[in-house]
């Protein structure tokens, strides 16, 4: 420990020579899969004192909670290639995960202008993108499940060498990141380390001393648990992603023995057959959603536990290493999710629940403890604050801003208060309408196409859960008009001002696969 103190101190001394006007920080980008703002408890929501989150609760106590970070493009892979990026789908080609492709990793990423500024980098956990990890000094990510990773005795690939591991990721995952700041890197420089949790995504398998934790509690249900999809009928009311799409896995039911191919497929999908309903004899449709939900929710969280766990792992890890002060945490995800909400699970649309990312910055040199902000910022805005924090300057485009002076408490006059949101794969997984829209601080405007043509517009004032599609209100008839206007010229700023046509191109193409063949 001692000698580790000395270095950290080496390397400061090390920045001050360089003339930077500040040492550069430590940063520690913390990302899970399919995380959600109603599953912390920082956020407040129905599930705080029943399932709350200590430790990212800590982060948001001792730093910074962002109300409205908002995602460009609501899916894994697609996500994670604008936050390497700082571009929106159409700019770095990633548009889809089913039928992708690969991340073209001769692109720019952050993790590389980190890497060439001198800082120590490396990557723990899920990549998902199909292509070596580019810019880390150190990467070890999850190479099975067609990179999805799986919760127990996962493969990862470390270096470029496959490894089976014994144990549960999450906490695998957070054992590489510790084992690689107490030993791995080179003390004398900075670092920048990206984890990025597998969990809480699908199949949603708890850790076994968190299996039973809820057991004899009824969890709460959204207000919206029930929604009928009124005005919404052939968009949110047209998915494969409410409670009758678990499938017999997610339910817990044994696996059948000798189960191959399609049938296997089938089984971990659907149920035995495709239009299946899992739910215990007896049960009326109704009891069945929610028993359905009950199991869902319950692994669901017990997931973030385990994820909340190991974020205290890290901290712990600063503080025992002196490390906390100097040190910058991110705590996000690759996107919302829907728990219960609207009746669905999964995510892909730009309403709320999937569209806003947590987003929890602490670094106690710079930024305030206790603040709150709801500026509209998105994924692209990551790469560009992370460089601007850590006094990096680069000469790569990027489409993003840097949010750094927003950190520092400060929203710049001209901050641009709206959002361009595009999703485009359909229909699987989840059979979720390809559509475009804009994000105001007061409203949502979507355009649902492919082989519809409708929209939607929200007020988030008076109808913050979004349950009444107000495009034929006569009232809102300007509004409407202003809207279409400023979401065109976010589509021109941001060069993907395509007909219908085009957009359909891109859903249809099939760009490869994330696997090897
Ligand atoms: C898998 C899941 C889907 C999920 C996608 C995308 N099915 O296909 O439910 O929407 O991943 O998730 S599973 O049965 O294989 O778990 S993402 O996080 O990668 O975008
Ligand atoms: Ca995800």
């Amino acid at each position: 420990m001692m000698t580790s103190c000395k270095e950290e101190n080496k390397t400061q001394a090390v920045n001050e020579t360089k003339g930077r006007d500040s040492i550069q920080p430590n940063i520690i980008y913390i990302m899970a899969d399919d995380l959600t703002t109603q599953a912390i408890s920082a956020y407040g929501g129905i599930y705080k004192d029943i399932a709350p989150t200590p430790n990212i609760d800590r982060l948001a106590d001792e730093g910074m909670l962002f109300q409205d970070v908002l995602c460009t493009n609501a899916i894994c892979g697609p996500s994670r290639a604008s936050i390497l990026t700082g571009t929106y789908s159409n700019k770095n080609g990633y548009y889809k995960n089913e039928s992708g492709g690969k991340f073209d990793k001769s692109q720019w990423t952050f993790p590389q202008e980190f890497q060439k500024n001198g800082y120590q980098t490396s990557l723990f956990g899920k990549w998902h993108l199909g292509t070596v990890p580019q810019g880390f000094d150190n990467f070890k990510y999850h190479n099975s499940a067609g990179q999805q990773g799986n919760y127990w005795d996962p493969i990862y690939n470390e270096n470029g060498r496959d490894i089976k591991e014994k144990g549960y990721a999450t906490n695998l995952s957070t054992d590489f990141a510790i084992n690689w700041l107490e030993s791995g890197r080179k003390k004398e420089a900075p670092f920048m380390m990206l984890l990025q949790y597998k969990a809480p995504h699908r199949s949603w398998q708890p850790e076994t001393k968190y299996e039973q934790l809820w057991e004899d509690i009824e969890m709460p249900y959204p207000a919206t648990f029930d929604d009928d999809y009124k005005g919404r009928e052939k968009t949110a009311g047209d998915t494969e992603m409410t409670m009758d799409y678990f499938s017999r896995r997610d339910m817990k039911y044994a696996e059948p023995k000798n189960l191959k191919g399609k049938e296997k497929l089938a089984w971990a999908f659907y149920g035995a057959k495709k239009d299946e309903i899992v739910q215990p004899d007896g049960m009326s449709a109704q009891e069945g959603k929610k028993w359905r939900y009950q199991t869902y929710i319950k692994d669901y969280l017990a997931c973030v536990k385990s994820v909340d766990d190991n974020v205290g792992r890290i901290l712990d890890y600063l503080d025992e290493n002196n490390l906390t002060e100097n040190t910058m945490i991110v705590l996000t995800s690759d996107q919302g999710f829907y728990l219960g909400d609207h009746g669905f699970f999964d995510k892909r649309f730009i309403y709320e629940e999937s569209l806003r990312m947590p987003f929890i910055v602490k670094y106690p040199k710079k930024i305030k403890s206790k603040t709150i902000n709801e500026d509209i910022i998105t994924n692209i805005d990551f790469a560009p604050t992370l460089l601007d924090l850590a006094d990096i300057n680069t000469e790569q485009k990027m489409q993003g801003k840097s949010f750094k002076s927003i950190l520092m408490g400060n929203t710049p006059k001209d901050w641009q208060q709206a959002m361009y949101y595009h999703y485009y794969e359909f229909p699987y997984w989840h059979h979720v309408q390809p559509h475009y829209g804009i994000r105001t601080q007061k409203y949502t405007l979507a355009h649902f196409y492919y082989n519809i043509d409708l929209w939607e517009l929200y007020d988030l004032e008076k109808d913050p859960q979004q349950m009444n599609n107000i495009i034929n209100d006569e009232a809102y008839s300007d509004t409407i008009s202003d809207l279409k206007m400023q979401l065109t010229g976010l589509m021109k700023k941001y060069e993907n001002n395509k007909s219908l046509e085009e957009f359909r191109v891109i859903t249809d193409k099939d760009f490869g696969s994330i696997v090897d063949q």
